[in-house]
Parts: C-alpha cells; structure tokens; sequence
C-alpha cells in the first residue's frame, strides 16, 4: 500500500515536530517546510531525531515560489499549516509582519492548495486567542461564542480562520479548522509563560538564578500537552466531513496558579522569587480561557492523556535533566 504524504508547514515548531513524529508512527511519508535562521542548529533542533526520517524543504508563508515548489515536490495527501508568527505579546512589536504571516500567508497556502492539490485535505492552526474576552455566561468558550479577538495575533488568526471555511464553501476543498487552546511542552519556546516559569524556577532551585519576572499573573488559560493536541490534529483532517473543533481540556488555571504549582512541587514559595515587569504587560490582554472540546470528544473519539500537572512534572524533568550539569 503507498503511503499518505503529509505536508507539515512549521515543522521545525513544538508541534510541527511532534506531528512529524505523530505521523511517522502511523506510517506516513512526511514532509516539512522550514524557515531559515541564522543559527542553523537552532532550525532543526526539535526535529534532530528524525531528519533522516523526513523530507525538508526552506520556505516561507509570505514567499509563493517556494510554496509551488514544495507541493510540486510532495505532492501532498494531507496539509498541516502551523507556519504562524506564534507569540502573542511580540504580536504587538510586529503586528504588520503578523497580518502578513499569520492571515495572507495562509491565502497564499490556501491559493496553492487550491490550485495544486484541491484533492487534498487541509488542516488550519487556529487558535483560541480569536476569542479574546469573549466568554460565555457560564465561563466557558464554545464554537458558538462570538469571536472579539484582543491582539494582532489574534485578529490575523480570526482572518485566517475565515478564509479557510470560505475556501471550503467556495471551491469544495476538504479545509479544517482546529482551534486549539494553549498546549505547551519541554519543547515550548522559553519565552511562553510555563516553560519560561519551569527554567527558571529549576534554575532558582539549583542556585543558577534568584528572580523571575513575569508580566499578568492574573490571566487564566486551559493548558494541555502538544502531544495530546497532535493526534487531535491528524483526527481533524481524517474526519469524513471538513468541520471546525475545539481542542481543549476544559480545566483553566491562573499564571499565579501555575508559579504555585512549580514552585511547589521543588520544594519553594513562589512569593518569594516573582516580581512583575510591566515589560512582559500586553497593550490588551485576554483574560481568561476555558475551552469547550466535547465534539472532539463525542466525534472523533479524542480525549488528552496528560494533566495539567503531569505536564509541567514533565517539564521539570527536563530542565532538571539539562540544568544539572552547569549546578
Ligand atoms: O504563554 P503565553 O505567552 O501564551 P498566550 O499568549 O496565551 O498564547 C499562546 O496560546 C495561544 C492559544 O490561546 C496560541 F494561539 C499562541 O500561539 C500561544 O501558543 O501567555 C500566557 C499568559 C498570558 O496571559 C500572559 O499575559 O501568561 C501571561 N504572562 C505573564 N507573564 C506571560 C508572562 N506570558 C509570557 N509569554 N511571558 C511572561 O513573562
């Protein structure tokens, strides 16, 4: 039997990389775009493992040639877009570069999907920072609850989402849309609020640093694990019917809740290191998020297998494991 080939966009991201090794497990060919950085190690570090493994290809949302070069190359089955500009304060920083990126880099993908590979089917990383403070009477967010996005971030991402359920009317293409709430992981970027905590709350505890300094630590959000957040995806773009679903635990904690719970467990009072920095404010910010996932569950039969403290338990290993050594 030949293989399904995947096309992931993002591929070098914390997701990009565990969707590759998601989809390498249930015996796809994958291929994956990639941008360039100046620190070539820094590029493939999260897909290190696999490089033999997989097809890479540079290129860019913003860059069409290159996109018409990779699907003429991969012939994709099945198109995973988690190519973004993903940090939502920096958003504010480069919120042109954002639009661009985020909304009229996914028409572009979409243009060429539409003209390369209509056969396929897509997939779209929305995000539930399309909501912004949008929340229903009972604290929950829903696929029904009006999205007032609070960021360049968020504004480009609801763009986005749009375009892909017009693509999907207009042209019959099989476009999806995931709205997945905040999924972290030892792979997280350390400038996302719980990898940044976890390091430096290791770091704190092995005598390497004395503060952390946050922005809000009054904003909730529903944090799941990026492994349990994969498999969602490759469930969305496999369902019979091209729909949109929200990928969420439905559990909701504080950023303070989050200090409480990794200081805590090595042993510290996070009130004794934390300070605030308006640096790490946001012009706007989205309060609180708790997420409504029971189509996922009821339709396509996913449900995640980690809590939201085993996850950052497996972050503390982590850094832990890294950090030992420079102590
Ligand atoms: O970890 P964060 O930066 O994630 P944020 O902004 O919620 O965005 C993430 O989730 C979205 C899904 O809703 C994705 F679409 C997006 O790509 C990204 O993955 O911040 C979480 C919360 C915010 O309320 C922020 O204000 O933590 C607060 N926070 C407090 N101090 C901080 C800090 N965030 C960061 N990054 N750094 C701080 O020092």
């Amino acid at each position: 039997m030949t293989k399904k080939r995947a096309l992931i966009t993002g591929l070098g991201g914390q997701d990009g990389s565990y969707l590759a090794e998601h989809l390498l497990e249930k015996g796809y060919e994958v291929h994956g775009m990639i941008r360039r950085h100046s620190v070539a190690e820094n590029q493939d570090s999260r897909i290190s493992k696999i490089t033999n493994q997989i097809e890479t290809y540079y290129g860019d949302l913003l860059d069409v040639p290159s996109l018409v070069r990779i699907f003429q190359a991969s012939q994709p089955d099945e198109i995973y877009n988690l190519g973004a500009m993903s940090h939502v304060r920096i958003s504010f920083d480069v919120p042109s570069f954002t639009i661009q990126t985020n909304g009229l880099g996914v028409l572009n993908m979409l243009e060429t999907y539409r003209t390369m590979a209509p056969q396929a089917k897509f997939y779209q990383a929305s995000s539930s920072e399309m909501f912004g403070n949008s929340v229903d009477e009972d604290g929950i967010q829903r696929l029904t609850t009006p999205m007032t996005p609070v960021s360049p971030y968020g504004c480009a991402k609801l763009l986005a989402y749009n375009l892909v359920r017009h693509y999907r009317h207009a042209y019959k293409l099989h476009a999806c849309n995931g709205i997945l709430f905040n999924h972290e992981s030892p792979r997280r970027g350390t400038n996302f609020v719980t990898n940044k905590v976890v390091k430096r709350a290791v770091e704190i505890k092995l005598g390497l640093k004395e503060k952390l300094e946050l922005g809000n630590m009054d904003s909730f959000r529903d944090w799941g694990h990026s492994k349990d957040y994969v498999r969602a995806m490759n469930l969305i773009v496999n369902h019979d019917t091209p729909d949109e679903f929200i990928v969420s635990t439905g559990r909701t904690h504080s950023v303070r809740d989050l200090c409480d719970v990794v200081f805590s467990s090595l042993d510290l009072n996070y009130k004794d290191y934390v300070t605030q920095n308006p640096k790490f404010m946001r012009p706007e910010e989205l309060k609180y998020l708790k997420g409504d996932s029971s189509k996922a569950r009821e339709v396509l039969g996913w449900k995640p297998e980690y809590t939201f403290e085993s996850m950052l338990e497996e972050m503390i290993e982590n850094w832990k494991e890294k950090l030992s050594n420079e102590a």
